[in-house]
């Protein structure tokens, strides 16, 4: 019997999975005949008359199915049926799904960051052309095909969980982070509306309330927030809300007509508030620079000023964008004064804590961002400091209403007011995205695992790795910080050669010590021995900036870093 006569057949038409049977999840148990019968039903029309042909085909296949079924599945019927095989995991996929999974947790989660491993296995793009089947034909590829590009890709992909991967904001793997992305992927939610989300919905709601007690807004944390695509576009909700509350009509008149509205930011700021403004229509003329300090926080004096010459051009300024964990130099702005002068001139106060946000987790470093509880909205990105897997970014606002206010269009296909249940809890109007991953899952569950100390732990940790290395660069010969005491787990530093080392501080010793870093770069990836960026700033030559997110990193990891370098740059 294929599953009760009573069990209506359209639960079971595309899978030959026994529903609801009592006598074990055993697939072996499923006979190739009642296998054929529910591939029929999947691929043919009742009326097809080809159907009888079919099942006779469908019948042979599953008979080597069931006899491959001791070797892990990982042949089967759907490499002959690659002409349509459903969207629907039928069980012949279970031994497929479970072979890509090892090779994945083998060669991606562990060998990948080993750190006996390479980072990254370079090659030019004409190469990797040659050396991988990027080609898309009419006919689908074998399973072992498939296996085979699964490796090829892990092969040639960036280890971004290595330990020497101290490239960018976001690095490691965290196992409950990597665990509740594959559930949220398995499960494929859309967080819009309550009853395709219910209990994602809930988690959102407990982790950003959570999340702004901790930044300290009033009253335990009031306001609102969502889960967004990055930290660019929460920069662009910040936008979006702070127009909406200067001008409620330009949710209808757009900007047409309307005083030139400005947004400040400093120097240093990440680019997305630039590209936000032109995308939202403001223009980069109104988005106004603001200069950085010596260490590279908004400069007030700057800041007021440039608001004054904006009043007197009769330009109405909107909001300042301070930044906490500046990019490049990791600074963090003075919030409290940043505060004072947008409510001094009645700006809206949004603070970019996209990269340094994770320091509120820590009783020793969230002095860092004083004065971040005054801010009217919050950019924080636990896929950054906290090393939550990509991408999981959070906009968080202490006023209740004005996502909702701002973005909602109120779509009855979707948002249907009629609905049996409470539809308050139909979050998704508050959002500019329609469909939404539930990037909520992978951090409630690794946050769950490890509590609020543990997240503390980490943050302490990578500070602690961060302070090793900076005392160890400044002691070191040839090693010089950019910052003599950087604020945040960013480091920027230079290496100068020995060949260097006793030239006069020139524009020729400038100009090579300019061309140190990308030569060593490049010596690092073509060995596949570490991943560290470098970029120049202002009139400064190009130098490396270490960041740390890792907190499997040890002081021997910081010194590995600068050995390498030393070590790749001795012929320069
Ligand atoms: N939003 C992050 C900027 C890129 C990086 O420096 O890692």
């Amino acid at each position: 019997m294929l599953a009760s006569e009573n069990f209506p057949t359209h639960h079971f038409k595309e899978s030959i999975f026994k529903p609801y049977s009592t006598s074990g999840d055993d697939l072996a148990s499923v006979t190739p005949l009642t296998a054929a019968a529910a591939l029929v039903a999947s691929t043919s029309s009742p009326a097809d008359s080809s159907s009888a042909v079919a099942f006779e085909t469908a019948s042979k296949m599953l008979t080597t199915t069931n006899s491959n079924n001791n070797n892990n599945n990982t042949t089967s019927a759907k490499d002959d049926l690659s002409s349509f095989v459903a969207s629907h995991p039928a069980a012949e996929f279970e031994g497929f799904i479970r072979a890509c999974v090892d090779e994945i947790i083998k060669l991606a989660v562990f060998q990948g960051t080993n750190r006996s491993s390479k980072v990254v296995e370079w090659h030019e793009p004409a190469e990797l052309r040659q050396l991988f089947d990027f080609q898309l034909r009419e006919k689908g590829e074998s399973q072992d095909k498939l296996r085979e590009l699964l490796r090829e890709t892990i092969r040639f992909s960036v280890k971004t969980g290595h330990p020497y991967f101290i490239n960018q904001l976001y690095s490691g793997v965290d196992p409950y982070a990597l665990v509740g992305q594959w559930l949220t992927d398995a499960l494929n939610p859309s967080v819009y509306t309550y009853e395709v989300a219910p209990l994602f919905t809930l988690m959102e709601e407990q982790v950003l309330a959570e999340m702004r007690r901790i930044v300290g807004f009033p009253n335990g944390g009031q306001g609102d927030g969502i889960f967004c695509p990055g930290g660019s576009i929460a920069n662009g909700y910040a936008i979006s809300c702070a127009r909406y509350r200067h001008s409620p009509e330009s949710k209808k008149n757009g900007l047409f007509n309307a005083k030139p509205l400005i947004i400040f930011t400093s120097e240093d700021a990440h680019y997305s508030v630039e590209k936000l403004a032109m995308f939202m229509g403001f223009g980069s003329e109104h988005v106004r620079k603001i200069a950085t300090n010596e260490v590279g926080k908004m400069r007030l004096s700057d800041l007021e000023e440039q608001v004054k010459q904006c009043l007197e051009n009769d330009w109405q300024p909107l909001m300042v964008s301070a930044t906490a964990g500046t990019t490049v130099l990791g600074a963090f702005d003075d919030l409290a004064g940043i505060s004072d002068v947008c409510k001094k001139y009645n700006m809206w106060m949004h603070v970019d804590a996209a990269w340094g946000g994770g320091a509120l987790m820590s009783k020793k470093y969230r002095h860092l961002l004083s004065g971040i509880e005054r801010a009217d909205s919050v950019t924080w990105n636990p896929h950054k400091l906290l090393a939550a897997s990509q991408q999981c970014s959070t906009f968080l606002t202490r006023h209740q209403q004005v996502l909702a206010q701002c973005h909602s269009t109120n779509a009855t296909y979707l948002f249907q007011k009629d609905k049996f249940y409470d539809t308050s809890f139909d979050t998704g109007d508050k959002h500019i995205q329609c469909g939404r991953r539930a990037d909520v899952f992978k951090f409630w569950f690794m946050w769950k695992a490890k509590g609020t100390q543990g997240l503390e732990a980490h943050v302490e940790k990578v500070f602690r790795m961060a302070e090793f290395f900076t005392a160890k660069v400044r002691e070191r010969p040839g090693f010089e910080l950019v910052l003599e005491s950087p604020e945040c787990t960013n480091i920027s530093f230079w290496y100068v050669p020995p060949g260097l080392r006793e030239m006069e501080r020139n524009r020729e010793f400038y100009d090579r010590l300019h061309k140190v870093a990308p030569k060593v770069k490049e010596g690092m990836i073509k060995k596949g021995s570490m991943m560290i960026t470098y970029q120049p700033l202002r009139q400064l030559p190009n130098f490396f900036r270490l960041v740390l997110q890792n907190s499997c990193l040890e002081e021997s990891d910081m010194v590995y870093f600068l050995d390498e370098i030393e070590s790749l740059a001795q012929n320069l």
